[in-house]
This record gives C-alpha cells, structure tokens and sequence, in this order.
C-alpha cells in the first residue's frame, strides 16, 4: 500500500520589528488544532510551536528581529539569527509594504543556506493593489525567494496558503518529537535552546556552531526543576575553551541560562552543564539535538 510520505522541518521567521512576525505566528500556530507547545512570548526564546498532522510535523521558531549591528550584543544578537538560519529547512522571510531592505548581509546568507525562502509581504490591507505589484517587483530583484506572497497576517488573507507552500517546502522527515507524547521533550528543547542562545552570545565566532546541547536530565518538583545538560563539542580544544580558565566561562554560560529557565518555567531552576567531546557529531547534528538522544 501506497502511503504519503511523512514531512517535517524547522520553519524560521525573521524580519524587521513590527513587520508582523508575532500576528502571522499567531495566525499559523494559534488557530490550528494540534498545537503541542506552550508559547514563548520574548523574541529571545525562539520556539513558538509546533504543528501535527498526520503526515507532518512543522516546528516554528521566531528569531530576535533583525537589526544593524551597533553594539557587541547586537553583534551576538545577529549571529545568533545567522545560526538559526542554518538550521532551517524553510524561512519565512517577513518584510511589510512600508519597508526597504538594506541588509544584503542577511539575503547572501539566506540565499546560500540549504533553506528555502518565502518571503512574504505583509500589510497589504494597508496598499492598493498597484503598490502591491510595485513592491513584489522589488522584491523580485533583492532575494531569491521560492515564492513571493503579498498576505495581510492581520486579516488572515493568503494566510492559508503560506502555510500550504510551508508543507509544499518541507523535507520528507520523520518526526523530530513524538506526536502524542508531549509535554516532556519539548520542555527538553526549549532548555537545549536557552543554553544555546547563551553559548552564542558567550563565545566567538565558529565555536557557537561546533556546540550542541542535550538535556540529559529533567526532574521537576513541586518548586524546583533540576537540570543535567550537556555540551556536545567537536574536539577536545574545543571543551577548553567552552569551560575556560578556572571554569569561568562555563559558569557564565550557566548562570546566564539559569535565569532565562527560571523566567520561562516560572520556576527555580538548579543546572548543571558537562562538557563532552564527541568526533564529528555533526555528521548528524538535527537527529542528535532534536531527539534529545546520548548518541
Ligand atoms: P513583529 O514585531 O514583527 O512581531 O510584529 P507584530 O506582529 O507585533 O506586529 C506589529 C504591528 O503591526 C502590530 O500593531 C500589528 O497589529 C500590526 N500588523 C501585523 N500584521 C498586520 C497586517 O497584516 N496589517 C496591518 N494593517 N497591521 C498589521
Ligand atoms: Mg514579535
Ligand atoms: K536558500
């Protein structure tokens, strides 16, 4: 018997503040039945939720809003969102009808990663049709995008058809987190992704992308959650420098996550991070990280 094959993928959206990310999230993930996860409402946490069918599975993650680098944390800020682009299988790439784009940094790298692009232009409910046509031709000539759709998030217009050309785009995959079973994993991820962020803002350059974090443990009491991550590195100089002299900069990383987990799951948290090095985990990095797997 002949069965659909099962797709599933990661779904980044980006684009300048105001553009309407958050209302497009809401309109793709908020009214659909089979949402799994909780919402995180900072831009800094970047996993909005994650979409069942049958045959698919779509996990949706928002990025901090992209900016013109004028400060060293908006430097770590904008790697931050380069590494989420790395990641994923399809960007939505938010502009509205008011904005000119002038960071071709961010469309070289998009353009160059394995993700497929669709950009989407919001607030049409604001233009006339002739505005509209104007601004896909621009558009047209910036970025290579699959497919350029004028939407109105706030009236839900073309709304369904972003989400139809999302499964068009989406890998054949099994799913990353189980589909029934749901509370637990994704809690898992979310923590994976908060030390993440930190490991990202706290070392440079190529380090952030050797790095990969599983949460080897999650207990949560009544007033306590007790954390056992994992830092997975490439090579062992690389374990060096993510622990740093005297174990300083681990302990940054660590304490910096702590309060990020304790604001997101309202709760104390008590973490600790171990440091581990594993040769070429890359060769399959999504299964690793996504599965929550000791490999
Ligand atoms: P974000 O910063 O990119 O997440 O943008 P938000 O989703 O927070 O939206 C910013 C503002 O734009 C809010 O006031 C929204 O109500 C408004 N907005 C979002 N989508 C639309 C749209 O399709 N049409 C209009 N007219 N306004 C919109
Ligand atoms: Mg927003
Ligand atoms: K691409």
């Amino acid at each position: 018997m002949l069965e659909t094959p099962h797709k599933a993928g990661f779904v980044s959206i980006i684009g300048k503040p105001n553009v309407g990310k958050s209302t497009l999230m809401n309109v793709l993930v908020g009214e659909r039945l089979s949402i799994i996860t909780s919402k995180a409402q900072t831009t800094r946490h970047r996993i909005m939720g994650i979409l069942n069918g049958d045959d698919f599975q779509i996990v949706y993650s928002d990025t901090p809003g992209i900016i013109q680098p004028k400060y060293e944390l908006h430097e770590s800020m904008m790697e931050f969102v380069r590494g989420s682009l790395e990641d994923a299988d399809v960007v939505l790439f938010v502009t509205d009808i008011y904005e000119k784009w002038d960071e071709d940094e961010v469309i070289k790298r998009l353009e160059k990663s394995k993700a497929k692009i669709l950009l989407l232009i919001n607030k049409t409910d604001q233009a006339t049709s002739d505005e509209v046509l104007e601004k896909i031709n621009y558009w047209k000539d910036k970025v290579q995008a699959e497919e350029i759709i004028p939407i109105s998030a706030l009236n839900k217009k073309n709304t369904d058809k972003v989400f139809e050309l999302i499964l068009k785009h989406l890998p054949e995959h099994p799913a990353y987190f189980p589909k029934d079973e749901l509370t637990d994993k994704p809690e898992r991820f979310f923590a994976a992704e908060m030390i993440r962020e930190k490991i990202f803002l706290t070392y440079k350059k190529e380090i952030p992308y050797s790095c990969e974090v599983v949460i080897e443990e999650f207990k949560e009491d009544e007033n306590i959650i007790r954390m056992r991550a994992e830092i997975i590195v490439e090579r062992r100089s690389q374990k060096g420098i993510i622990i740093g002299h005297g174990g300083e900069m681990l302990k940054k990383v660590g304490s910096q996550a702590r309060v990020d987990l304790e604001d997101f799951f309202q709760k104390k948290v008590f973490l600790e991070i171990f440091v581990k090095v594993k040769e070429n985990w890359r060769s399959d990095p999504k299964s690793l990280s996504r599965f929550g797997y000791k490999g």
